[in-house]
């Protein structure tokens, strides 16, 4: 008997995934005109749902494209989505494309966007990594400057994120550490990073070219609770080498350990205590709150 496929959600309908198709006409592909938010569910519940939809939103209204849902209706189509596929712990990614239109830029040519939710699973960084840390490497490609794209937008076009993930990679990193273009630390390829020196916490801020990252505010959320000072501030990699602890924050990352940045130990070269309790208060919180799915 085949495997059962994963149900799509594709402009209205639920589909299996192999009938799950869109045009070659749609701006999505043609140039990357689109946004999208990862999600993840925890124990049955879709965490900070609310938040990720509100981010989606903004990202669509930044560019100009017309949402076709209003966002009550976009949560309930996600919450189907999980639930038609039974997934408990899972990874949502809801993508909306400009849809398509004629070749050419001219976004106006595309009179419907295009909703595809799909459930399923993420496995971002192999399983030992979360247990001792990441390792890091510092990424010639810059982020672009606000000016040019803000990267508060998550839209399709992610390419200056994949030519950093692939000098990562390629350096032999599990993560690159992307600059802004003033020298000064902003993001990972796809998560916010931390810093504990002295008992207290630091993170560039967004306007260093940050995303403003959901589990970035929750660490900081929990860190308020664990007594921790988080502040936002400048930072460059001199910060990180000396710093005594790094993390790294992001819907697929979770919260992740990281310590080696250009084959420096950072601290001690193992998580540090601090992270480990924060990756642990993560746990919990991510485990017992969040938009209930209610199952077939
Ligand atoms: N910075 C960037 C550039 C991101 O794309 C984050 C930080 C972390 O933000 P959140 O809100 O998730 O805490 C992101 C999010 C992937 C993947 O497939 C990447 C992200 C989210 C989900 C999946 O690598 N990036």
């Amino acid at each position: 008997m085949a495997a059962t496929q994963t149900l799509i959600y594709l402009d209205g309908k639920l589909v299996p995934e192999s009938e799950a198709k869109i045009s070659v006409f749609d701006h999505g592909l043609l140039y990357g005109d689109g946004v999208f938010e990862g999600i993840r569910i925890y124990n049955g519940r879709v965490f900070k749902l609310t938040e990720h939809l509100t981010r989606l939103y903004e990202s669509a209204r930044s560019i100009l494209l017309t949402m076709p849902l209003i966002m009550q209706e976009m949560e309930q189509a996600t919450l189907q989505t999980v639930a038609a596929n039974g997934l408990r712990d899972g990874y949502i990614r809801l993508v909306v494309t400009r849809g398509v239109g004629s070749l050419g830029l001219n976004p106006y040519q595309c009179p419907k966007a295009s909703v595809i939710i799909i459930a399923g699973t993420i496995k971002l960084y192999p399983e030992k990594v979360y247990g001792e840390g990441l390792t890091l490497i510092t990424c010639a490609t810059r982020r672009p400057s606000p000016a040019a794209l803000s990267p508060q937008v998550k839209s399709l076009n992610y390419l200056n994120n994949i030519m950093a993930k692939i000098e990562a990679i390629q350096g032999g990193a599990e993560e690159g550490v992307m600059l802004n273009e003033q020298g000064y630390v902003a993001e990972c390829t796809g998560d916010n990073l931390f810093i504990v020196k002295g008992g207290e916490v630091f993170t560039p801020p967004i306007s260093a070219g940050a995303l403003d990252g959901i589990t970035r505010r929750v660490a900081i959320d929990l860190l308020k609770e664990m007594g921790v000072v988080c502040q936002e501030a400048s930072l460059t990699r001199h910060d990180i080498f000396t710093a005594d602890e790094c993390f790294l924050t992001g819907t697929a990352a979770e919260v992740i350990a990281a310590v080696e940045l250009d084959r420096r130990s950072i601290g001690d070269g193992k998580p540090g205590l601090l992270t480990q309790k924060l990756v642990e208060k993560f746990k919990v919180l991510a485990n017992s709150t969040g938009t209930a799915v209610t199952y077939p």
